[in-house]
């Protein structure tokens, strides 16, 4: 799968992808994410690519030409066919089910915003896709554009070690995950609890379930309602 990202700030991308997972995944072809620095697409000479905002008040604006034309090269270096998505408070909230479906793509352009935002015009032309990472405000679409890049790849076949499908499974029973423990058998006084020791899967699994719900009931009180609609218990 090819990742694309307009952005001011490439470096950003490229020093927050290559590392654990999304590198080993870089590593072995499954994925690419490759950038494209909107600056270099300025029209002007002292390579400005914002404005004040028409109508006045804070910040700047980023100009409709220079992002128009790194989204076209981008787009065109993927065939011309991609989704382009936008960063921003204002798109539908990004969640697993949304990774679910960007993940069937071949490719997808991620276009980042900073300052103020971007002219509307060009988002109009351009973006297919609007979507927010929650809500609450940042300094830049970058980061959101590296938590979907992030979500979206670990479902891409190969680049988790487990089985991916199983994951996804898990995920659509609307559950926390339950607690995971390791060596030593005790710690701090702690020890971990003694079903797992046993190596009776029928039980580990039981308990596993049991503890999944009580923490969903404790944290995620709306997510154990869908649960249960879904699964028609209780
Ligand atoms: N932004 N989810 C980029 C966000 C945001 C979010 C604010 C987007 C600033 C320039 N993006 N602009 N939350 O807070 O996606």
């Amino acid at each position: 799968m090819e990742f694309h990202v307009c952005t001011l700030f490439p470096e950003m991308i490229e020093q927050g992808c290559q590392t654990s997972i999304l590198g080993r995944a870089m590593d072995k072809g499954l994925i690419s994410i490759d950038t494209t620095n909107i600056r270099d697409f300025s029209t002007n000479k002292h390579m400005k690519v914002d404005d004040y905002p028409y109508g006045g008040g804070a910040g700047m604006v980023m100009q409709a030409e220079p992002v128009y034309a790194a989204c076209e090269s981008a787009k065109q270096k993927m065939g011309g066919q991609a989704r382009v998505i936008y960063l921003t408070p204002q798109g539908r909230v990004f969640d697993q089910k949304m990774a679910e479906e960007f993940a069937r793509e071949d490719h997808l352009v991620f276009l980042c915003g900073h300052y103020e935002g971007i002219d509307e015009r060009v988002l109009e032309e351009v973006v297919t896709d609007s979507v927010s990472i929650g809500d609450y405000v940042l300094t830049g679409g970058e980061l959101p554009a590296m938590v979907m890049i992030d979500a979206i790849a670990r479902l891409v076949p190969g680049v988790l070690n487990n089985d991916v499908s199983a994951d996804i499974e898990s995920f659509h029973d609307d559950l926390l995950e339950y607690p995971q423990y390791t060596r030593p058998a005790v710690w701090h006084d702690k020890e971990v609890p003694q079903v797992l020791l046993s190596g009776h899967h029928a039980r580990i699994e039981e308990w596993r379930y049991e503890k999944s719900v009580e923490r969903t009931a404790k944290w995620r009180p709306d997510l154990l309602e869908k649960h249960k609609k879904n699964t028609c218990i209780q």
